[in-house]
């Protein structure tokens, strides 16, 4: 069994505070960092110090706070840009993912998706890269389309290949599944896409917190993260795109800071990225992210996702030794993000989730947002553990024990 660490995780897990707290009187076991992850004490107090040392709006006083926070909050925006190797004039604050693809939705697609174009997205998508081209299709007389998946939980690239000779005008794919954990190969399908005219929007919702990511090799139009998955506070993510792409749009929302002058009959717009950042934004928690994006550096991003893999495969070998598990996505642990999800014989995945609670593990029960998967995969919902920094195998080891449990319970 692979056991070496990346790092040293018991280390790293004296920066979590919550990772002492007990629950149901056992050790907490945190597997739930796809929903969220927990926060380091940088982060924390990063926060205290804005808000008790140099609390000010940014980008609009010239006292020294205004200064400060103004040169705090474009640190952070450098800082996460060059993390994930984007333009810090292309990279937005939004407050993740969700609000990242419903921007290039209005902002983006209401100037350039026109009736009878096609969009395209595949069904293992997050409601938060669906939904808003549903919308958008309704509302333009447009068609989405979706590229479905092989038995192993890839994306079925003949599909894409067929949808992408109707030169569809939109792209949008995860590049890694928050239940499947595949990763998809972004940098191909973008450049497919491009070569016949379609925008590229990839949700990393579920790839940058674990592993390193280049925007500029992937080639996407559009890139859109979390915050609050990788180690940051709630509230904040970033969308990044090409500088000339953003200028090209129109505003997302409007009022204050994303205008350059206001007259009686039209105003005109910010530069970018400020054009779609209107507004009091969200300044301490996007301080937070550069703080996050420092913890995360510290470590490695290569080690980060090495640790991740060593973790998957020891898991992955653990559950499948549990008879009734089903594990669902691609077996290689290379091939997928830190996430597992299952079911458990004929055990609702709540079930399972409120006994393996008493143990104070921690998982995800439910559809996760992805319906489409969930019918693809012929099941209501699915247990998912996730992994992050701070898991190591004792924490594979509870979830195990937890469901042997559950297993006797349930007399499996
Ligand atoms: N997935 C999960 O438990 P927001 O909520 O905007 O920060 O992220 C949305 C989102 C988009 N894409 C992917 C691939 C995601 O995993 C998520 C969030 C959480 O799987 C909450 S549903």
């Amino acid at each position: 069994m692979l056991k070496a660490e990346a790092f040293e995780v018991a280390k790293v897990r004296e920066d979590f505070p919550i990772l002492k707290r007990k629950v149901h009187g056992k050790r907490l076991v945190y597997l739930d960092n796809a929903a969220t992850t927990q926060k380091p004490q940088l982060v924390v107090d990063a926060l205290v110090d804005f808000y008790t040392r140099y609390n000010s709006n940014v980008h609009r006083s010239v006292h020294t706070l205004g200064e400060e926070a103004t040169a705090a909050y474009e640190a952070a925006r450098s800082k996460t840009a060059k993390f994930v190797g984007a333009d810090p004039k292309g990279l937005v604050f939004v407050r993740g993912t969700t609000e990242a693809t419903n921007l290039v939705r209005f902002a983006w697609g209401e100037k350039n998706v026109k009736k009878g174009d096609v969009l395209v997205a595949t069904l293992m998508e997050h409601h938060s890269n669906i939904v808003p081209w549903q919308l958008l299709a309704r509302s333009k007389g447009a068609t989405l389309k979706y590229v479905g998946l092989n038995p192993d939980g890839t994306l079925d690239m003949g599909q894409l290949e067929d949808l992408l000779r109707e030169a569809p005008r939109l792209v949008a794919v995860a590049h890694c599944s928050n239940v499947l954990g595949t990763i998809n190969e972004v940098s191909a399908i973008c450049a497919m896409a491009k070569k016949v005219g379609a925008t590229t929007v990839v949700d990393g919702a579920q790839s940058v917190p674990h592993m390193p990511v280049d925007i500029g090799a992937v080639g996407a139009d559009f890139y859109a993260f979390s915050g609050h998955k990788m180690l940051a506070p709630t509230g904040v993510g970033a969308l990044a795109a090409r500088k000339e792409l953003l200028e090209e749009m129109d505003p997302f929302q409007s009022g204050g800071e994303m205008i350059k002058e206001v007259f009686e009959d039209h105003s005109t717009w910010n530069d970018v990225p400020y054009k779609f950042e209107a507004g009091t934004v969200n300044i301490a928690d996007a301080i937070g992210l550069g703080t996050a994006v420092d913890y995360l550096s510290s470590i490695g991003m290569e080690r980060v996702r090495k640790h991740e893999v060593a973790l998957l495969d020891y898991a992955l070998r653990a559950l499948s030794e549990v008879k009734g598990v089903k594990i669902y996505g691609p077996p290689d642990p290379a091939r997928r993000g830190g996430v597992v999800s299952f079911n458990y014989a004929d055990v609702h995945p709540h079930d399972l989730a409120t006994i393996l609670d008493e143990e104070g593990v921690a998982i995800r029960s439910g559809h996760h947002c992805a319906q489409l998967l969930m019918r693809w995969l012929d099941v209501p919902a699915t247990a998912r553990a996730s992994f992050h920094v701070y898991n190591s195998y004792d924490d594979v080891d509870a979830l195990t024990a937890g469901l042997h449990k559950a297993g006797k319970l349930f007399r499996l």
